[in-house]
């Protein structure tokens, strides 16, 4: 069994992250974040017009701590939405993936780590940007967290090098995240309800003060769920842009898990919900519920499937529940 797959059969029913991969290296500089404008032109996801530029997601982060009502994480081939990857990667087996990726769509400007599980929960993803420094120093190193550790963590994201940060933002008002969101895990407790939503609102919009001061480019982006947050968006996009992100993504839910009742957006709400955030922030609209492992330019290629076969992952036979980021 390869390593991926290794981890991927024993953290499959686990909230708690893995175990970090020991870094490989010794001290290394931060380098200095790309520019904004160098971003918005190469960046398929901070830019304003349809993607023309890819990115290659690593599905390295196996664990999640908090519990989302709407996310079903699983391993398989079959499904294009966040939450789902073909199997989980240790950091070092993914510069050959990389470099087999570039080759297949040049296009990839962006390295992205969203999943299957928080970026934030283990070890992995610094890990993994690190190495990618060190190879690929051209490529926009972007991460994506559900920020409940961001505020503790900010340092070792600059440290690591990450040139764009997105942050899932779905309430400001905790009794909204409340039914939004089950539980968090935090420094080994299990916070419940109203009490878990506050700390997780809390370090959320601390984590994306330090991140913007620092000069990383934040976005954040937000579950739509019209009848939980549908009245909510505006004074997200007002305290989230106040906190210094400068893109916002509404992306419209996938009614799954204990909100598989819940109505998906019409296109009347997703566009009253733009217009209102629209006011506070620039947005992004070209959002294509990437998978975890995504591979190529968002809405027009999708390279994941041949690279994972020639890895020789057997991402079919992988089923089992996940947590992600
Ligand atoms: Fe990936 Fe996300 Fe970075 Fe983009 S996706 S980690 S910011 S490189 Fe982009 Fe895909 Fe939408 Fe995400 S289209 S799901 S917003
Ligand atoms: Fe929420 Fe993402 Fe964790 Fe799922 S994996 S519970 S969507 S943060």
């Amino acid at each position: 069994m390869r390593g991926g797959a290794r981890l991927a059969k024993k953290y499959a029913h686990s909230i708690i992250a893995a175990p970090a991969t020991p870094p490989a290296f010794f001290y290394q500089e931060p380098s200095v974040p790309k520019s904004f404008s160098e971003i918005a032109k190469n960046h398929p996801c901070f830019g304003t017009g349809r993607a023309v530029s890819g990115r290659i997601h690593l599905p390295v982060c196996p664990g999640c701590n908090i519990a989302c009502r709407f996310c079903e994480r699983s391993l398989n081939t079959t499904e294009n939405r966040p939450g789902v990857a073909s199997c989980v990667l240790a950091p070092q087996e993914t510069i050959p993936l990389i470099e087999e990726a570039l080759k297949l769509s040049p296009e990839i400007r962006v390295v992205g780590i969203a999943g299957p599980g928080d970026t934030l929960a283990s070890d992995n993803a610094f890990t993994t940007f690190r190495l990618i420094g060190q190879k690929f120093p051209h490529l926009i190193k972007c991460m994506s967290t559900n920020g409940l550790l961001l505020s503790e963590r900010a340092a070792e994201v600059v440290a690591a090098g990450i040139d764009t940060l997105t942050v899932t933002v779905n309430a400001v008002n905790p009794e909204t995240e409340a039914r939004l969101n089950d539980y968090i895990i935090w420094h080994g407790m299990k916070i419940e309800g109203v009490e878990g939503a506050k700390i997780l609102i809390q370090n959320q919009l601390e984590g994306i003060r330090k991140i913007a001061a620092a000069g990383i480019t934040v976005k954040v982006n937000t579950v739509l769920v019209p009848r939980i947050n549908g009245f909510h968006i505006e004074e997200i996009a007002e305290a989230v842009a106040a906190a210094g992100a400068k893109k916002y993504n509404i992306i419209p839910l996938i009614p799954t898990a204990k909100l598989k009742e819940e109505p998906a957006p019409t296109c009347q709400e997703i566009h009253l919900a733009r217009t209102a955030a629209s006011q506070h922030i620039e947005l992004f609209l070209h959002c294509n519920h990437c998978r975890a492992d995504a591979v190529g330019v968002p809405g027009r290629t999708e390279f994941s499937k041949i690279l994972y076969a020639k890895l020789g992952v057997n991402a079919g036979t992988l089923t089992e529940n996940f947590s992600h980021g």
